[in-house]
């Protein structure tokens, strides 16, 4: 790895393409073998050489031909990598890549890209080119997948492949539970950030009444006093919906965990652990989430209560682009980037509070909210309507904040993430909210 700071945009997009790379490599080529990379390990996600050559086809697309106006390398495989064509679970069945091709396959894109870096303008008035937009989507949906490629790890059976990371850093004295954020205005999306997606844009206006908003995310321990109090037995703490779901699928507990002589194991990337009280729990769906909020009192916050507690500063009115302002993430900031293959405790990264006093609201766990995926006022589609548009107005719930495995160039306080509201095998969690009193 480069030790020097890249000094302009060309080097920076170098860079982070690079590390990119070497996370799905460290994810695929470098880690497993061919029967573990051809395998289907759960219907819910696609073989891991599907994600590494879709990676690659999708920077074919985007870098060779749209940015670059390059002729296409492999024009015949873009029907096996679109996502839309092939449902998940039906991928194994495609004649794909294999992962010694796939690798050669995207070696070679990524030469014509690297080729092609330097005779591309970054300031031609062409909305797809301006400010590196296309490259930094790229670069973000290499780490979006290599996300996804983490939620497969997980749900694989077999030996341990991946490291555990390092100790997380010492817990912060615990301080209130909630934080209360004042009535008004704030803005909410963005109209400049050039590593916003469409769905992010514009910057509006969110009028909020008063609400408070939890301090630090739920932890383990909470969500086992409510499994303790019968919280997944009693219908009152639950939707209609998510009472369906809890009696089609007789779930208990979160995904991964297990009971075992009166304790709770949970299975983390191939190994068998106690699950830790202090850390926030993870690998919960929508309902759960729910009906947790319900039984302490609270509900889920908005998407906007989220936003507006993650990055509004009422000292200046402004919003910040992550809860401690302006600066890249750094490690005392937020637990992103797979440092760890596990959230931190409830406490930790003091350096990343937002000015609202509520922590960790970016890293550690994707947080649900109450919110359905939709469009932002004035939104148009950019670059294409299959990255946000096809998903409003369908089953989707909004997330917010990123986990552990997300990386830091692929989170700001603006980014939306949704998915179905039964989805468990993700990082998720999801702190509570409630409304302030009116005096
Ligand atoms: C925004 C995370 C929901 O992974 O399905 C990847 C991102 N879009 N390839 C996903 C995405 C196209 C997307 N999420
Ligand atoms: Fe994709």
């Amino acid at each position: 790895p480069s030790t020097s700071t890249p000094s302009t945009l060309r080097e920076r997009i170098a860079a982070e393409l690079d590390s990119g790379r070497r996370r799905s490599e460290g994810l695929t080529v470098g880690v497993l073998d061919d029967a573990d990379l051809i395998a289907q390990h759960s219907p819910l996600m696609s073989p891991l050489v599907w994600d590494f050559a879709h990676v690659g086809n999708y920077e074919e697309q985007w870098l060779v031909r749209a940015a670059a106006g390059r002729d296409a390398l492999r024009p015949d495989i873009d029907v096996l990598y679109d996502a839309f064509e092939n449902p998940r679970a039906e991928r194994v069945t495609l004649p794909l890549l294999r992962p010694r091709e796939a690798e050669e396959y995207n070696a070679q894109v990524r030469r014509m890209v690297l080729d092609s870096l330097e005779h591309v303008s970054f300031d031609s008035g062409t909305a797809l080119l301006d400010s590196g937009f296309v490259y930094h989507m790229v670069i973000q949906h290499e780490h979006q997948h290599d996300e996804t490629m983490l939620a497969t790890h997980q749900l694989r059976r077999g030996d341990p492949v991946l490291d555990v990371g390092a100790v997380p850093p010492p817990a912060l004295p615990s301080g209130p539970s909630e934080v209360l954020v004042a009535g008004g205005p704030f803005t909410m999306g963005t109209d400049d950030d050039p590593w916003a997606y469409d769905n992010e844009r514009g910057a509006h206006t969110v009028d909020l009444p008063a609400f408070w908003i939890d301090t630090r995310a739920v932890t383990n321990a909470a969500h086992m006093d409510f499994i303790a109090d019968g919280g997944y037995d009693d219908s009152r703490w639950w939707s209609e919906e998510g009472w369906a779901w809890r009696s089609r699928t007789g779930k208990h507990a979160p995904a991964f965990w297990r009971r075992d002589a009166g304790q709770w194991l949970r299975r983390r990337f191939g190994r068998v652990e106690p699950v830790p009280p202090d850390e926030p729990v993870q690998h919960v769906s929508f309902y759960e989430a729910e009906a947790h909020a319900r039984w302490a009192g609270k509900r889920l916050p908005t998407e906007a209560e989220w936003e507006k507690a993650a990055r509004h500063d009422p000292a200046t009115g402004t919003s910040l682009r992550f809860p401690w302002g302006a600066d890249e993430p750094g490690h005392h900031h937020a637990n992103l980037g797979q440092r760890l293959l596990h959230p931190t405790p409830a406490g930790t990264h003091p350096g990343g509070t937002a000015p609202s006093g509520a922590q960790q609201m970016l890293g550690d766990v994707w947080e649900w909210t109450a919110s359905d995926f939709t469009a932002y006022p004035g939104f148009q589609a950019f670059p294409y309507p299959e990255y946000s548009e096809v998903f409003f107005g369908g089953d989707y719930k909004v997330l917010r904040g990123g986990s552990w495995a997300t990386h830091p160039t692929a989170i700001r306080g603006t980014f939306r993430n949704w998915d179905h509201p039964i989805r468990r095998q993700i990082f998720s969690g999801f702190r509570c909210a409630r409304n302030a009193e009116v005096e």
